[in-house]
């Protein structure tokens, strides 16, 4: 069957397709399709945000979307950017703006206090109803300074012990194997993989 990966955001597009390859599902994404708005954003919560983009999107295009909502969650911070990930530095932001943002407001907090975490949770919806949904996270510290050219976002911020770098510094199979992002998505195959038995 059809999958559309509807998400306007290139890094997780890329993420998408390269795990879902192999898999017995047409990939394709909004922009395979054709110009979409961008899905409205006003909830509290990446499980409403994800919801309302699956639904957005299945509606507009007839298909089967499966729609991501995700963020990095820093404690120092109470939890912030969370759902505010994309636009942390303001509207427009650029992933390199936002980088600093971060940063700035990090300034001279010690490592054990740079606990974070990237959030990620997906939707798969068609117009009619919701199918699945699923979670997923990875557990990291904020540098003080970016490493590594890969990825997208805050990548190159979060170092992650287990793998003894940045998501930033791994390629795109290994980010994928234990990001917060390649979690959730392992878990809704599954759901789907059952369904098919
Ligand atoms: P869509 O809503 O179209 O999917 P978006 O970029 O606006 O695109 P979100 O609202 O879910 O998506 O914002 C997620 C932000 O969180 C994203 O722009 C990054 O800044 C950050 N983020 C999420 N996953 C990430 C990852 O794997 N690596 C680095 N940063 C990530």
């Amino acid at each position: 069957s059809e999958i559309i990966v509807a998400t306007q955001n290139a890094g997780k597009v890329a993420e998408f397709k390269a795990a879902l390859n192999g898999l017995p599902y047409k990939v394709l994404s909004l922009a395979d399709l054709g110009k979409f708005p961008e899905a409205p954003e006003q909830g509290e919560t990446f499980a409403e945000n994800a919801c309302s983009k699956a639904k957005f999107y299945a509606r507009l295009t007839g298909k089967l979307c499966l729609a991501d909502d995700s963020g990095l969650e820093v404690d120092y911070l109470k939890g912030e950017p969370g759902v505010y990930s994309a636009r942390y530095a303001g509207e427009y932001a650029s992933d390199q703006d936002n980088n600093e943002k971060l940063l700035e407001h990090l300034i001279g907090v010690p490592p054990e206090k740079r606990t974070a975490r990237f959030r990620c949770v997906l939707v798969l919806a068609d117009a009619e109803k919701l199918w699945y949904t699923a979670d997923g996270t990875v557990e990291g510290i904020i540098l003080t300074e970016a490493r590594g050219n890969s990825g997208f976002g805050y990548d190159p911020l979060l170092f992650v012990p287990e793998m003894d770098r940045t998501l930033a510094e791994m390629s795109p199979a290994e980010k994928n194997q234990i990001s917060h992002r390649g979690r959730a998505l392992k878990k809704l195959v599954m759901q789907l993989a059952d369904q098919e038995k």
